[in-house]
């Protein structure tokens, strides 16, 4: 019977265990918007999976992708989901996913660099992550004729990164987080980014 109780109290444990994990990853990431968001919590919780319902779309097309480095495409999924401060830079755009894309944005260089360092030792097969998958199963496969190689094939700095990445959607600027003058991915507590979309409405004064 013994063995029965440290069973029972292994799966407790176990449960426990879950539940604590759940909460945290919900938590986790898309957190910084939680006063003031154009996502519902269950977009920020699908943030954080692998090939969620928000586009299908695999991290892992050239193998495992690297806990460091997939932080910062959460964090991406959080920015672009949640973010009420993108105004001034969303366009039209006529795709079958979407009818408004972001142009532009800057984004301040250490979050583009820590992102790029990050993620420099993982393995891609394109820098453009937004065309040309081969989506036969439903979610991306690297396209025939494509190999996956060092990320740093594809994407030599960080502003080829986040430049290219998707499609334009970022431009890299040399200004630091406490500019005022770009957009941050990672922050706490109040959001940096109303003052900088305020001053980009006013053509930069
Ligand atoms: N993060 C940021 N910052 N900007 C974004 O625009 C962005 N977009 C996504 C995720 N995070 C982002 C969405 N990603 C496809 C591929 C990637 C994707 C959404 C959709 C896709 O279906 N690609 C097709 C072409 C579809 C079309 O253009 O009509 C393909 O050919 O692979």
């Amino acid at each position: 019977t013994s063995g029965k109780v440290s069973q029972v109290s292994a799966l407790f444990l176990y449960i426990d265990i879950k539940i604590w994990i759940c909460t945290v990853r919900i938590t986790i990431n898309c957190s910084p918007w939680r006063d003031n968001a154009c996502c519902t919590a269950n977009t920020s919780a699908e943030a954080h999976d692998d090939a969620s319902y928000l586009y299908n779309f695999n991290w892992n097309h050239c193998g495992i992708m690297s806990k460091e480095c997939k932080k910062h495409f959460i964090q991406d999924t959080c920015f672009y989901e949640c973010s009420p401060h993108l105004g001034p830079w969303i366009q039209p755009v006529d795709q079958s996913w979407r009818k408004e894309r972001i142009l532009d944005v800057p984004l301040c260089k250490e979050d583009c660099e820590t992102w790029w360092e990050d993620c420099k030792n993982d393995i891609t097969c394109k820098d453009n992550w937004h065309k040309g998958w081969d989506w036969s199963s439903g979610i991306n496969k690297c396209p025939e004729g494509s190999k996956c190689s060092k990320w740093t094939d594809f994407f030599p700095t960080p502003k080829s990164m986040c430049e290219k990445i998707w499609s334009n959607s970022y431009i890299y600027t040399t200004y630091t987080k406490t500019s005022g003058k770009c957009m941050q991915l990672w922050f706490t507590g109040t959001n940096p980014n109303k003052k900088v979309a305020e001053y980009y409405l006013n053509n930069g004064q």
